[in-house]
Order: structure tokens, then sequence, then C-alpha cells
């Protein structure tokens, strides 16, 4: 039998058996096809970017390994997302670092780019049929320190304010340009590595500057605000901590955004999810997989992903999730860690839209706790990768490791020559 016969009937039975506890599979693959997952730029490249002030790295993040073929510029970075999109299904976006510019070469800093410095990226988008979602950098740079927007100092913390107005400057023209609402992610990495004894004061000025660069109202881009748990070298104080930004959010109407390595390792992301849309009018995410702590592994189809995509279809809420990456490994293959990345996450909606949701209503509503337990583990095996096989196979992308190959053909002609 061709593989193709074998995906299909295998589809055929999987959706009798997904039927017979009232999941509707077409009504899943619909879903699926429309969740749009922002791939960050920044796996290409090991977070560098395209400065030519010479990227510090530090300030809490950093990618470790050195896997041969990092794209180097721009159009490296292109096209190594033109091949990563080649292998999977659907229609993404793309996540832009300020620091990923155009800028011709020339030493633009951070309180000095504009949207001219993103028209290339504009223009590329549209022709490769993606959205942009754009991050303020405040990291890798002489100013960065340990403190930016928290800064006591006047003259640091208006460098940053400037920067990040001029990001959301730069989102708004992004999101008319594309017709479509750029998502703006504010991530500062200001903290202390020691105790300290001025945790509110850091946090009133973090407010202050805030409230400073939202003040401007803009219709094409939305804002999100993002927490961290610690940073290397900032391991005792996070002015921005989620209690923080949830507390910001509430208060000015923000976007929240979690990302699933910021938080203490036993604590549920996907748990927040409910609240957050009680209280906040968007959540966006950075899929992440934390190992021991916040390591930005590649993202992998384990219970946290699914958990957390489970809760967000739970809540019917995927008109109100972005759903973003945020993962950067330097040690293997950086084209196959976003196919690996991305489709683990589609894998995990794929299951969170096939859960038997009605049936399991049905019986906690009744008190049937040990039927809704028994269900909700049967739907751990029901044949889910058989209409995941599908999905691939209609969408033209490779069936299962096909991609492997492909992938490899790719490192062999392109990134192993770099
Ligand atoms: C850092 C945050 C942040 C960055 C990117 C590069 O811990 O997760 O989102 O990873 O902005
Ligand atoms: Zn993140």
């Amino acid at each position: 039998m061709s593989k193709e016969n074998m995906v299909l009937q295998a589809f055929e039975i999987a959706k009798e058996r997904y039927a017979a506890l009232g999941v509707d599979v077409n009504a899943a693959l619909n879903h699926l096809q429309q969740l749009s997952i922002s791939l960050h730029c920044w796996q290409t490249d090991d977070v560098v970017g395209f400065e030519t002030l010479g990227n510090q790295g530090g300030s809490g993040i950093q990618a470790t390994g050195n896997y041969p073929g990092r794209a180097r510029n721009m159009q490296e970075v292109k096209a190594d997302i033109e091949e990563v999109i080649t292998h999977i299904a659907g229609k993404h976006r793309f996540n832009l670092h300020a620091i990923y510019g155009d800028f011709g070469g020339k030493t633009v800093d951070r309180d000095q780019i504009l949207p001219e410095h993103f028209t290339g990226w504009m223009e590329w988008a549209k022709e490769k049929g993606l959205k942009i979602d754009f991050n303020s950098s405040s990291f890798g740079h002489p100013k960065s320190g340990d403190l930016t927007l928290a800064n006591p100092d006047k003259s640091i913390r208006d460098f940053w304010i400037e920067h990040t107005k001029r990001c959301r400057a730069i989102s708004d023209a992004i999101g008319k340009y594309q017709d479509d609402p750029c998502i703006m992610n504010l991530w500062i990495h200001d903290g202390s590595k020691d105790l300290t004894v001025n945790r509110y004061k850091y946090r009133q000025i973090l407010e202050k500057s805030l409230d400073e660069i939202f003040a401007a109202e803009y219709k094409h881009m939305k804002d999100c605000i993002e927490s961290k748990l610690f940073g290397i070298a900032l391991e005792s104080y996070t002015v921005g901590s989620h209690d923080f930004y949830l507390g910001y959010g509430a208060k000015r109407q923000k976007i929240v955004t979690l990302d699933t390595g910021h938080f203490h390792l036993t604590e549920s992301v996907a748990d927040k999810i409910s609240s957050l849309l009680l209280f906040t009018p968007e959540i966006m995410l950075h899929v992440s997989r934390p190992v021991r702590w916040d390591s930005d592994h590649v993202v992998t189809l384990n219970e946290d992903t699914i958990e957390l995509a489970r809760e967000i279809v739970r809540a019917d809420a995927l008109n109100r999730v972005h759903v973003g990456l945020d993962f950067f490994d330097a040690s293997i293959n950086r084209i196959g860690a976003y196919v690996v990345g991305v489709r683990a996450t589609q894998k995990a909606f794929l299951q969170a839209f096939l859960e038997p949701l009605a049936a399991l209503r049905r019986y906690e509503d009744n008190g049937q706790y040990f039927e809704r337990l028994a269900l909700l583990e049967e739907a751990k095996s029901l044949p889910w990768a058989a209409v995941w096989d599908y999905f691939c196979l209609k969408n033209e992308v490779e069936v299962g490791a096909d991609f492997i190959p492909a992938v490899q053909k790719y490192e062999r002609d392109v990134t192993s020559k770099r």
C-alpha cells in the first residue's frame, strides 16, 4: 500500500473512533488550519541580530552551542525561514526583534531606529504570506547593564524609553502595511544579582516608564508585556515579575505574555490562561521548553505544551490568544529546530481540538469523576496521530519523519557552506 493510502485509510478509521465520542474531526482540522504560529526570528542566528554596535550578549539570555550554519545576515535569515515554512502546514507569522533591522551596515543606535529599517522585512513577509510581530530589544547593548526601563539614572532610562516608543511606532507601521495588527512584545531583563533593598523603588520606576511608553495610542499594533522569574547574573530579583505585569496588564488593559520557561518548573502555565482571560484583553504565548531552568530548549510534544493548548481550547479562547514560539538552541541544526518546535506545537493543539470535551463536561456536571478521569486517560491514546498525518498530507508537507532528509538536504546544500 502506498504511504498516501495508508494515511488516508488510517484517517477514515480515526474519524469514526472520534465520531463515536462526539468529536468532529473535520472541525478540529479546520481549527488547526487556522492556527497561526508566530515564528521567532532569533533561532536562525542565536539572538545576534544585525547591529554594528557589537552585540554584547548577556543580559540574562544566551544561546548555547556552536552548531555550524548560523544565519549571518538578513538574506540568510530569510532563506532559512523560507526553508522552514516549506515543512510546516498553515499560514504563520514571523516575530522580529528590533536588532534585526536592515541598517545597511551603518551604526544605528537603538534610540534611532525607524520604520524604514524594517521595510525590507515587510515586503519580504508579504511576498511569503507571513504577518510580522515585533519586539523591543533591551539586552546585549552597552547601555543594557542590570537596569533599563527601571533604571534610576534618567539618561539611561530615557534612552530605553525612546527605544521602546520607537518600537511601538515601527510595530504600528508594520501593522498598517500588512493590514493586520502587529503584536509587539516588551521584555526587559532588569533585575539584581544579589539582594536589593529597593524592590518597590525599581518597580515604581518601571511602572512610570511603561506609562510614558504607552501614552501614545496606535491603531495597528497591540502591546504585550513579558515577565520572567530570573536571569543569569540577575538571580535575586526581577523587576518585571509575573505579579508586576499581571497587575499592570489588568490595570492598563495590556496583553500579558506567558513564556512557558519563565515560571517555577512545577508551576502550571496552563492554569494561568483562564485567569488572564478574565482580567486582561488577550494573551500572548512564548511557547518554550525549560529543562531544569529557563533553558529555551526546542518545544516538544510534552504534557505541559498539550495542557496549555487544551486550556486555550477549553476556554474557547483561540481568538484571544496569540501563539508565539521562543526557543534558541545553537547545538543542533537550527532549521530542524524550528520544524520540530512548530510541528510539536501544532500537534499539541490538534490533540486539544480533538478532546472529547462535551462528554468530559457531561461527566463532570454529573459528578461522575471516575468516568471523567477514565475518559481523559483514554483520550490520550485515541488515534490523533492519524489525523495529524492526514493534515500534513493535505497540506503537502512531509508526513511523519520524512522532513528529516529534507532538512538534511538544506544543510548539505546551504547551511554547511556558511
Ligand atoms: C527572555 C524572553 C524573551 C527573549 C526574546 C529574545 O527570557 O523570553 O522573550 O527570549 O525576546
Ligand atoms: Zn520569551
